[in-house]
């Protein structure tokens, strides 16, 4: 296949990377035969798998191009701020539902699931709670409770899973992000955990059990993918926070994992299929929840080339969690037009987009929508 590099990208790119992108054309692997063209969430339910992707009302309802996508590919959507506490109660109090309903509205249109992100973070957290979580315990039991009441009451019909608790683990030492010091053995220091310590996890489930007996309650997390010093430490953290919670009988269904993966660091397939059987065996579901690949800075080689590098990551990775028992995926968006790995200034790559979603600027299938599909279907590479 001849390599196009997409055209947005050679209109922002100096023209000597443009060029360089194209002459040194490299041979994809996962060429439009590698993969049968139908919709990702098809081919994954075909094998009892759950295909899903992250989205916001704004693009649903301004981006037609984005909406045919997810209405095309997707069976499961996660809304990308409209569950988070400071979208659903910016002022105590005062409960919006809109960002969230014209989600749920969509959703329902196009008979999609949702699934509801995040219910305890210590981001997307409004100043008023931030403060308020500083006025004692018996203040933040209060704002947690009245939160839940509301947000899982009026969602009660239409979200069937929640992330309870989102990111309670601390980065191990060597982090890119500055951990905040105070953290207390296995968890981040956050608001919640000084306001209420180390139980906020289990208390927060509790919480939400209490609520909704039938509700599947998420923890969900980062950073435990890769074959590095770094992720073990936190892959531990979290066996010991999940195996705490199991032992104390705190009601728990799932863990997510992010899979924010970033090409520079090593994967070990088998590492991480046991790391996720080692969940499934306390019972839990595993979710893969928000992947996407950032490439390295600067990204290596042309097109075809970083889009082969990102696909067989994704294909070993997803592979790897559907052999250790996941059968749930989503992807933080779905094409790299729309995306917080561009957004985000930590992130993002200087002149350049990464391309770490299964569709690329132009809205085309690339050739990680082919390596999905390939581990969805249970097929090796190539
Ligand atoms: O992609 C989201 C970004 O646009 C928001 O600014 C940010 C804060 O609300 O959250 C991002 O999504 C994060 C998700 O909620 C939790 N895991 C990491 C995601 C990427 O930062």
């Amino acid at each position: 296949m001849t390599p196009r590099p997409v055209r947005r990208s050679l209109l922002a790119l100096p023209l000597g990377m443009a060029l360089a992108g194209r002459q040194a054309a490299a041979q994809a692997l996962f060429t439009p035969a590698s993969a049968p063209d139908r919709p990702l969430a098809e081919i994954a339910a075909g094998r009892g798998l759950v295909y899903g992707c992250a989205v916001t009302g704004n693009l649903l309802s301004q981006e037609p191009e984005f909406a045919a996508l997810v209405a095309q590919e997707a069976a499961l959507l996660v809304p990308e701020y409209e569950g988070k506490f400071a979208s659903l109660q910016p002022e105590e109090g005062r409960f919006d539902f809109s960002g969230l309903d014209a989600v749920l509205n969509w959703a329902q249109h196009f008979r999609k699931a949702v699934r509801g992100h995040a219910l305890v973070w210590q981001e997307a957290l409004p100043d008023w709670a931030r403060a308020a979580l500083g006025e004692g315990p018996h203040r933040a039991r209060g704002v947690l409770e009245a939160h839940m009441d509301r947000v899982l009451s009026t969602t009660r019909a239409r979200i069937r899973e929640w992330d309870v608790v989102n990111e309670p683990i601390a980065n191990p030492p060597g982090s890119d992000v500055p951990e905040p010091p105070g953290n207390s053995g296995d968890l981040r220091a956050t608001p919640w955990l000084r306001a209420l310590g180390p139980d906020y996890v289990a208390i927060a489930f509790q919480a939400a059990r209490q609520r909704d007996p039938t509700l599947r309650l998420a923890l969900n997390d980062y950073g435990v993918e890769a074959d590095t010093p770094w992720a073990e430490e936190k892959r531990q953290r979290l066996l010991r926070l999940l195996r705490g919670l199991r032992a104390r009988n705190v009601p728990i269904d799932a863990v997510g994992i992010q899979a924010h993966l970033q090409l520079r660091e090593a994967f070990r397939p088998e590492q991480f299929r046991d790391f996720v059987r080692q969940i499934r065996a306390l019972d839990l579901q595993v979710l893969i929840t928000e992947l996407d690949m950032r490439e390295p800075k600067p990204p290596q080689g042309d097109y075809v080339a970083r889009d082969t590098a990102v696909a067989l990551r994704v294909h070993a990775f997803l592979s790897a969690a559907i052999e250790g028992g996941v059968r749930t995926v989503l992807t933080w968006g779905i094409s790299d037009r729309w995306t917080w790995l561009n957004r985000e200034p930590a992130v993002a790559l200087d002149n350049d987009t990464h391309r770490g979603l299964p569709y690329d600027w132009e809205l085309k299938r690339k050739q990680m929508w082919r390596a999905m599909a390939r581990a969805f279907l249970g097929q090796p590479v190539g």
